[in-house]
Parts: C-alpha cells; structure tokens; sequence
C-alpha cells in the first residue's frame, strides 16, 4: 500500500513540476528572459508607401538576422489604428523590445503606458511622437525633419539670390500628422520667410506616393497661372509630380524648379538626369543601429534619449557621382 502511495504522490509532483516548468519556459521563452539570450523584438511599420519605406523595412529585416535578434515584423498600412494593434500584440505575446515607426504624431500615450505598464521598452525609430511624457520610449533614432526643410529652403535662397522677382512656389506635403510632413514643411518655411518674394501659393498633401503627388501637381498646374518651384517633402510624390509637368508640356527642373527630400535611388537617377535641381538625403539605413539599441536597451544599459541620422544633400553633379555607389 505504501509502495503504491510513494508512487502516487511521486508521480502528482513530477506532473506540478512539469506544468509549473511550462509556465516559467512560456513565459521565459515569450520573455527572452530566463537564460534564454535570444531577443525578440516586436517592429510596426507605418506601410510601403514610398521607395524610401521599402528601403527603411529591407534594412530592419536584414539587420535583424545579421543581429540574431527574432523580428516579428507587422505593415499597418498607413493606418495608427492597425499600429496600436500590432503593439499590443506584442505585449500580449511578450516581446523583448517594441520597435516602431509612428505613422503620425499624436495618439499614442495610452499604448505606450500599456508597454511600460507591461515592463517592455519601446524603442522609435524614424519618426517622432508628441507624448509629454519622455518615460514612455527609452530613444528616438531617426532624423531632424526641421533641419531638412531648412536646407531645402536654403538652396532655394541661394537659387534666387540677388532676384526680386516674385517666385511662386508649389508644396506637395507628406501624410498629415506625421513629423516628417509637419517639420519639413515648418523648417522650409521658417527659411524663405526672410525674403518676400517667395511665396507658396498652394500647399496639399500628396501623401508621400507617387500616384497622390501626380495628382496633385495636375491639380497645381491647372489652378496655378505660374509655378516657378516644387517643394516635395520626399522624392516619390516629386517623381509623381515630374510625370504631370512632362504631360503638360513644361520641362521638370528648368521650367519648373524641384526640390525634394529622401535621395533615394529613383530621385537621385531624376537628379543627375536634370529632372530635380536639389536632393535634402533622409536616410532609411537605421536597421544596425535600431539593433544595436535594442541589444542595450534588453542589457539594461543607458541609451542616449535622440539618436541622429547622419545625412547629406545633393546637388545634380554630386547625384551623378554618387549614384553608382547608392544603396537604396
Ligand atoms: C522620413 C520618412 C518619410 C520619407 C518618405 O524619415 O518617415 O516617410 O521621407 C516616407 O519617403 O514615406
């Protein structure tokens, strides 16, 4: 009798170990944590808007699996609603690290204390949000949208130095809300504001693709009696633009100025053919450091609050130099 008790009991404890065992692996595997040194990180994409998004996602994809790092990787299709989603997917599937680029500005304060609440550090990458509260993401790497209108601006001043003509200037702005459309179009106008004869005489969105900014341009170009320059927050709606002022007849970079940002390898090919007079570069190459931090982050170490992209501009000699050597 005793015998069969020992066994009974024996084989009770070996089943509570197990299960008690399968929690903590569940929640030491979903966790990274538990000896397990693998890091999973959760990614939100704002979508694949433009070639600079396709570039921005082949770099996270690629650095993640030169980084070991286990990508669970979510598109939302320019919509927040679907990136709110994919976060909280995340912490329900407890990852490591939350990554994500923030299709728009605002709205993101009570997700944001669900991954803090949940103890999972959440990392932005490319654009910013507007929270007060700075506890929320452990660092931003990205670029300064500001300081790439005002080089957009600056070429534009030095363009029309020492004419007093009056130049009328057309905007194609990129999605509403997002930092890189608010900033780009605030650093831009904070540096022409010095001469009065600049003056943007139509400013819409194009959404940051190339079909939305041929629309709009054709829309410019039929309720705009002169267009002297194009300011188009990335290279995608400038392409997209290009094809409307060749379809009405003007020619793209002399009879219409344009100035774009991003210098990816389709705007830069424009460039250096005489299409576009001006390229602010925004790099999208943040998959290494993006993994980086988030190695740091997991390690529990200090990271600098605003990581800066290095970047550059490009004028239509340097395009044709630089373009062989491209990455994106
Ligand atoms: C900028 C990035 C912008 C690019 C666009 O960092 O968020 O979004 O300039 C892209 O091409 O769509």
């Amino acid at each position: 009798m005793l015998k069969k008790w020992s066994a009974a009991v024996l084989a009770g404890a070996l089943a509570v170990g197990a299960l008690a065992g399968c929690g903590g692996g569940d929640d030491a595997g979903s966790s990274g944590g538990g000896g397990d040194d693998k890091i999973t990180m959760g990614f939100s994409q704002v979508g694949a808007e433009s070639g600079w998004r396709t570039a921005n996602t082949k770099s996270i994809q690629e650095s993640a699996a030169a980084a070991g790092i286990d990508l669970k990787f979510s598109d939302a299709q320019g919509k927040q609603e679907n990136q709110i989603k994919a976060i909280r997917s995340f912490i329900a599937q407890r990852v490591d690290v939350i990554a994500f680029s923030p299709v728009v500005e605002s709205g993101w304060d009570t997700v944001l204390k669900e991954a803090k609440d949940a103890n999972i550090p959440v990392i932005l990458t490319d654009r910013s949000v507007d929270s007060q509260d700075k506890t929320l993401y452990k660092t931003f790497i990205g670029s300064d949208f500001v300081l790439e209108g005002k080089k957009a601006g600056e070429w534009l001043v030095k363009e029309y130095e020492g004419k007093s003509d009056p130049v009328n200037i057309v905007e194609l702005q990129g999605t509403p809300g997002a930092a890189p459309a608010n900033d780009r179009k605030a650093g831009f106008a904070e540096v022409i504001k010095a001469d009065p004869k600049f003056k943007i005489v139509a400013s819409q969105t194009g959404q940051f693709t190339r079909t939305d900014g041929k629309e709009v341009m054709e829309a410019f170009l039929k309720s705009q009696p002169k267009i002297d320059v194009l300011y188009a927050h990335n290279d995608d709606m400038g392409l997209g633009a290009i094809e409307a002022i060749e379809a009405a007849g003007k020619k793209p970079g002399t009879d219409i100025k344009i100035i774009t940002v991003d210098a990816v390898k389709d705007g830069m090919t424009a460039l250096a053919a005489g299409k576009i007079n001006y390229i602010v570069e925004c790099s999208p190459l943040l998959g290494p450091q993006l993994m980086d931090l988030a190695k740091k982050v997991k390690a529990g170490e200090t990271v600098e609050q605003r990581v800066l992209t290095q970047e550059t501009t490009f004028t239509q000699e340097q395009a044709k130099t630089a373009l062989p050597d491209r990455k994106y």
